[in-house]
């Protein structure tokens, strides 16, 4: 029976049910631990305890899940009394029996406030995790000493400096969890089911079982060893993953209350740091990309019930994948049979690879495949609500096929392409319903790579632009929204950083040494290995064509385009900047490319020098911070977040550097505007003019962001 309610603070309610005390958190969205909840758990608590009559206090959470960690936002502010651990500590020894009820995600502090429970019971459905690894930090409210106590050191390691989330019925054979609810069981229900578990409990005389009592069971003798050594090579840059590791450590080799003081002392470092204020930038960062500064938060948008793309290529059948993945049905079309065929071969030969992994059924594989169907013909395409274009990069070809996509297409339909560099508004131009157009522009493979790139273009409808960046999140990418530009955000900055690492190889670097000093600053690989991996021939024959046409803005001549003329495309020849030995993908210097270069440079003229790694990095980053500042400006991206956002996921800009424009904040606008001068002075390149915005945010001393 439901006694009269004891305790009402904002965030945390209390209520008597018989014999057992009920706490509710209550904080939307996400239950954090902020100080209002902290506070309220503290008193919800006290009153428990006070009470003879409650034997048992059952912990849980209103909404969508339990607390899915600590407050971020509170980072960096002081602290305010209690602490979670004090809250965590109280309950440990509360005297009462303990049960901590969880659905939804009981993430970081929230998992800190379950272990501190005697018992933990769960809806089948939720998922427990420490993922604050993923922010540059550690489990700060005892997790690394708490979690090893109750399912050991092999087990903890991976949940900690991985951070993954592990689901319900997993943690249950881990042991992290003592009891499961009834499938589908949430509110009230889920309650009841609690307390009737905490009731259970009572009844067999369960005993309450402070972790914090408990001995830690020694691990085998290299376990952390060979998990380190592992987390170094693939966390490289990372500092949190090895702290985890050191903590986990302490609980292994220090009393309780010792390894809870260094955790302590450890957390604070790490929340002190540059990669985790770069890491909680990102947290957010891209969570404020799906809010588009100046479009309603309730402008309608439609359903995307099927969805219809155009080329069978690699991007347009990555793209296919995409929608299938999502359980989207999509129309794969392609003028010729034999592409469409390959195309499909493509695609299943993929489906399979992931399902020898273990990531898929061969029933899983069918039922994607089946999602996908072919047609050569656009008449199939009349009751699609999106249609992608993915075909080559040729506006004649493409004003083609939107004329045809607008004569086929029902209204209402969205008319997209997945251009890199093309106009979309001479797309759009090609079609009598330009509000309908805009560009979705899928990174390669575009299957794995989480960013879109949503191009507004001039007529492009509010509903268009709602409907496609819901789109995104539903098919599981981070969709970021753009202006209309030559290479719109991502390109354009990366076009400014290869040619300056061009230049830099013209003056005097190796491109093993450029591509050194990008892989060492974060990089998954440099400027070079990269041009490799995507073909050098492509941006040669672009060259080519515009010089031949005699574009007056044609890139000169250079030695790119002397290595492509060779026939050293890059890895699908085994050959490009780098040589690759038979099935490796290892980029090898080759003398036969310092020839090239040579010869290059002796016909220019160009007096070569030795350069030093800062300049290198200096002159990569900065032309993209200054090309980032006139992009701002132009209003092609709204804020300085998107750019990061964009970087970090489509680019793999070390998320711990928290993107480009973070980077360049933390560096200071007065510096990285001086050394822009000063490039501009030593090379006589006008283009190394500071960004108005740059020069401004130099002499105010702002950053980026504060616009
Ligand atoms: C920690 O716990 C440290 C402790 O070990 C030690 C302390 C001493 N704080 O992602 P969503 C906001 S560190 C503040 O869009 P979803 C989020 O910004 C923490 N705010 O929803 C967004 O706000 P807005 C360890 C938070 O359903 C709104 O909630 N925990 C927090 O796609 C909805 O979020 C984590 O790292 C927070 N902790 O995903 C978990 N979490 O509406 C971080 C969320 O204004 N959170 N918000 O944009 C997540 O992974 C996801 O948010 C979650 C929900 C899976 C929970």
């Amino acid at each position: 029976m439901d006694t009269a309610v004891q305790n009402e603070s904002r965030f945390v309610h209390y209520r008597q049910r018989d014999d057992i005390g009920l706490i509710v958190i209550d904080s939307p969205p996400v239950n954090a631990l902020g100080h209002g909840v902290r506070a309220g758990l503290m008193t919800a608590l006290n009153e428990a305890v006070a009470d003879a009559q409650v034997k048992a206090v059952v912990l849980t959470a209103a909404g969508r899940t339990f607390p899915a960690g600590a407050d971020i936002r509170e980072f960096g502010k002081p602290a305010q009394p209690p602490s979670l651990s004090e809250v965590i500590a109280a309950v440990e020894s509360s005297g009462k029996l303990t049960v901590a009820a969880l659905h939804g995600t009981a993430f970081g502090g929230g998992l800190e406030l379950a272990l501190g429970c005697d018992y933990r019971f769960a809806a089948v459905e939720a998922k427990l995790g420490l993922p604050e690894v993923k922010l540059g930090l550690l489990p700060g409210a005892g997790g690394t000493q708490r979690l090893p106590r109750l399912i050991g050191v092999a087990a903890t390691l991976p949940i900690i400096v991985e951070g993954n989330p592990v689901p319900a019925t997993e943690a249950k054979a881990l042991g992290l969890v003592d009891a499961l609810a009834e499938p589908g069981s949430s509110g009230d229900s889920f309650i009841d089911a609690a307390l009737v578990y905490a009731r259970s409990l009572l009844a067999e005389g369960a005993v309450k079982r402070p972790l914090g009592e408990m001995p830690v069971q020694q691990p085998d003798a290299d376990l952390f060893e060979s998990f380190e050594a592992k987390t170094r090579q693939r966390r490289r840059g990372f500092e949190a993953p090895l702290v985890c590791i050191e903590s986990v450590r302490n609980a292994v080799a220090l009393p309780f209350a010792e390894g809870l003081k260094q955790e302590r002392a450890l957390f604070e470092k790490l929340r002190d740091s540059a990669q985790s204020r770069a890491q909680r930038h990102a947290f957010f960062a891209e969570r404020e990309v799906a809010k588009v500064p100046g479009l309603a938060k309730d402008t309608p948008t439609n359903p995307v019930a099927e969805a219809a793309v155009i080329g069978a290529g690699t991007m347009g059948g990555g793209i296919a994948m995409v929608f299938a993945n999502a359980g989207i049905p999509v129309r794969l079309l392609d003028a010729q049979e034999e592409a469409l065929e390959r195309g499909l071969g493509v695609i299943r030969r993929n489906y399979e690879a992931t399902a020898k992994k273990g990531r898929l059924t061969a029933a899983e594989v069918e039922e994607r495949m089946a999602l996908i169907r072919p047609t050569v013909s656009y008449d199939d395409l009349a009751t699609v609500d999106l249609v992608i274009e993915a075909v080559f990069e040729d506006m004649e070809l493409k004003k083609k096929v939107f004329a045809e996509l607008d004569r086929v297409c029902k209204p209402g339909a969205i008319l997209a392409t997945n251009t890199s560099t093309l106009d979309v508004d001479a797309i759009a131009a090609a079609t009598g319903r330009p509000e309908s157009v805009l560009g979705l522009h899928f990174f390669s493979p575009a299957n794995v790579m989480k960013l879109l790139e949503v191009v507004r273009g001039q007529a492009t409808s509010d509903e268009v632009l709602a409907t496609a960046m819901r789109l995104g999140k539903r098919v599981g990418k981070v969709a970021v929204a753009v202006g209309n530009c030559y290479g719109f955000v991502g390109n354009r900055m990366l076009h400014r950083r290869q040619s300056e690492a061009m230049l830099l190889v013209e003056e005097g670097a190796a491109p093993e040494q450029v591509d050194k000093v990008l892989t060492d600053f974060g990089f998954p690989m440099g400027p070079f290995a990269m041009s490799d991996l995507a073909g050098i021939d492509v941006g040669w024959r672009i060259r080519n064509e515009r010089r031949k046409a005699g574009d007056p803005e044609a890139p000169e001549y250079n030695w790119l385009d002397a290595i492509a003329e060779r026939g050293r495309y890059g890895q699908k020849t085994k050959a490009g900047v780098y040589r690759y030995e038979e099935g490796s993908r290892t980029p090898i210097p080759d003398p036969e490319v310092a020839q090239i270069i040579a010869e290059h440079v002796r016909s220019k003229g160009v007096a070569q020098r030795s350069i030093e790694d800062r300049e290198i990095l200096e002159r990569c980053l900065y032309a993209m911070v200054n090309e980032g500042a006139r992009i701002l400006e132009e209003g092609i991206a709204v804020r300085a977040l998107e750019i990061d956002v964009i970087w970090i996921y489509g680019y793999g800009f070390p998320v711990y550097r928290g993107g480009p424009m973070f980077w360049a904040n933390e560096i200071g606008a007065e510096a990285v505007s001086a050394a822009c001068s000063a490039f501009r002075a030593a090379s006589g390149r006008e283009v190394w003019q500071p960004a108005p915005l740059l020069a401004r945010l130099a002499e105010t001393g702002g950053r980026f962001g504060d616009l």
